[in-house]
């Protein structure tokens, strides 16, 4: 039997991650340690919570006396947790460095102090900055252009110098924009099926062009668990689809496949420091035995079949605290844009 800890278990690519590993009927248990933020989501582990393998655990990855209890006989940290979004961090970046460079910080000192076997830093592409041509390898160098990679790229640094200092076990994994369900209805996938299915406007950013090389949600968690099975410590492991698409071409899709009216696509003025574009080489992780599964269209259209789905799941976040963001980041963006055209 393993006994894992997964940070931010409630978060989407967690929550995919723990029902993953439940689904496969093993001895495994795990341990979810989740803050439960405006991002993390109970509901997420529906059906799952009542589990004789799954313990929940609401706190903070900070809160170095709750660690003290959860960390003991742990075989495998997968940290998870984090403040994800860059809109937001751009808005306030404070608790981007709480969580995700000091968060980090203490676990991986509750890691080292419990003698934890392995511990997995789940990073980002984002840290590497943007790229004009080609794809990013696990050798290049970090240059992050948002407080959320900034602080993303703090963790990746001092997860290396841990292992470097101390010869703590660590893996990253640094894997491209993921779509899917259960996804938070304030990313760019998820917040467009939505609008879509609302008759909403799809606030595209600058001129829509900008490239993100996709991955569904399931793919990645199949690389992750296979990094912290086989993978070598010390070691970064690139996780991408090669499924590099335009934002204006993911828009158009998601009209065509939930029918909404081709009007409503608005183009809305920049995100400041807006990367161009993300590529990933993947070949270190597919050498592990790594591959994917699901085409990017394929990936989408199930992803607009699970929104459509699960109104109740997506009406209850956009119509709690999430309307006055979504006023505060759109609604003079989108003004402006009529008045463009008027
Ligand atoms: P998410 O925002 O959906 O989930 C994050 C989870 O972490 C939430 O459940 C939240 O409650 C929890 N959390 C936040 N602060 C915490 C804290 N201090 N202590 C404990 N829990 C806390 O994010 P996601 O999209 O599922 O991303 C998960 C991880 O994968 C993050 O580390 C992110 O940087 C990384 N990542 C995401 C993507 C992507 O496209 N979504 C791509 C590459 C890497
Ligand atoms: O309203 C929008 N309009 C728009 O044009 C939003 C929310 C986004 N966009 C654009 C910005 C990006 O070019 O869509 C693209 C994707 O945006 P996000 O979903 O915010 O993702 P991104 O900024 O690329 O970061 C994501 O991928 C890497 C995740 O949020 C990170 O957590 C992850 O590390």
């Amino acid at each position: 039997m393993r006994k894992m800890l997964v940070t931010g278990g409630a978060g989407f690519i967690g929550s995919n991650f723990v029902k993953m590993i439940l689904d496969r009927k093993s001895s495994n248990r795990v341990i979810v340690l989740d803050k439960l933020t405006y991002a993390g989501n109970i509901d997420n582990l529906r059906g799952y919570l009542s589990s004789p393998h799954l313990d929940f655990v609401r706190g903070d990855i900070g809160n170095a006396q709750l660690l003290d209890l959860l960390v003991p006989g742990v075989d495998i940290i997968y940290n998870f947790a984090a403040e994800t979004h860059v809109d937001r961090s751009i808005l306030e970046g404070g608790s981007f460095v709480r969580t995700d460079v000091m968060g980090t910080f203490t676990l991986l000192q509750k890691a080292l102090e419990h003698k934890v076997p392995r511990f997995v830093q789940v990073s980002t592409d984002e840290v590497y900055g943007s790229i004009e041509k080609g794809r990013f390898l696990e050798t290049d160098p970090i240059m992050p252009n948002s407080p959320y990679s900034a602080s993303k790229s703090g963790a990746d640094l001092l997860v290396r110098a841990f292992h470097k200092t101390y010869g703590l076990p660590v893996l990253i994994t640094r894997s491209s924009n993921n779509y899917g369900p259960f996804q938070h209805p304030e990313k760019f996938i998820p917040l467009f099926i939505t609008n879509a299915l609302e008759g909403k406007e799809l606030p595209l950013y600058g001129d829509g062009r900008n490239v993100r090389d996709w991955i569904f949600v399931d793919d990645n968690c199949r690389a992750i668990d296979l990094v912290g099975r086989r993978g070598k410590p010390g070691e970064v492991y690139n996780i991408g689809a090669g499924a590099e698409k335009e934002n204006r071409y993911i828009a158009r899709k998601i009209l065509e496949f939930t029918g909404a009216d081709s009007g409503l696509l608005k183009f809305v003025s920049d995100r400041p420091g807006h990367d161009r574009r993300y590529a990933l080489n993947s070949a270190k992780v597919k050498a592990l035995g790594w591959k994917t599964r699901t085409s990017f269209l394929k990936g989408l259209e199930k992803t607009v079949r699970w929104y459509s789905k699960n109104q109740r799941w997506w009406k209850k976040i956009k119509e709690g605290s999430f309307s006055e963001y979504y006023d505060r980041m759109y609604g003079e963006r989108l003004d402006q844009a009529k008045n463009r055209k008027g």
